[in-house]
């Protein structure tokens, strides 16, 4: 597992750029978005540098079944049983950190489909 020296969530997991971490396990690291758009949000990434969630599968099947149960965990630990997950994939749809993340939401009414 190498991290990207240029990436910012690389930075993230390995504790040299401060983020507020509400989970950690061997393989994730889950932390609030710097932004919120929503009472809850929270960012969850693969330790291993991949640019996508796709990538990440492909490079580890799995990833996705803990990606989706790390962020199960952290929804009920603040309290929300309802949440939407999101994978932004490329630039053209809103992706503007190039390592996988699913960004968790919750705690106010969402509409669909989203914008
Ligand atoms: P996106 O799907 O790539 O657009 O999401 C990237 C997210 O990373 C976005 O919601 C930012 O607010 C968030 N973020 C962050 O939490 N901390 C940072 O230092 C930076 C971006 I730069």
């Amino acid at each position: 597992m190498t991290p990207d020296p240029d990436c910012l969530f690389c930075k993230i997991v390995a504790g040299d750029i401060p983020a507020e971490v509400v989970h950690q396990s061997e393989r994730t690291v889950a932390f609030r978005d710097i932004n919120p758009q929503a009472p809850l949000h929270v960012l969850v990434v693969p330790r291993a540098h991949e640019p996508n969630a796709a990538a990440s599968a492909q490079a580890d099947a799995a990833m996705f079944a803990e990606i989706a149960t790390t962020a199960r965990s952290v929804a009920t630990a603040e309290g929300y049983n309802d949440y939407r997950l999101v994978f932004n994939t490329g630039a053209g749809v809103g992706q503007t950190v190039f390592h996988t993340h699913c960004h968790l939401l919750a705690g106010r009414p969402m509409t669909w489909p989203p914008g």
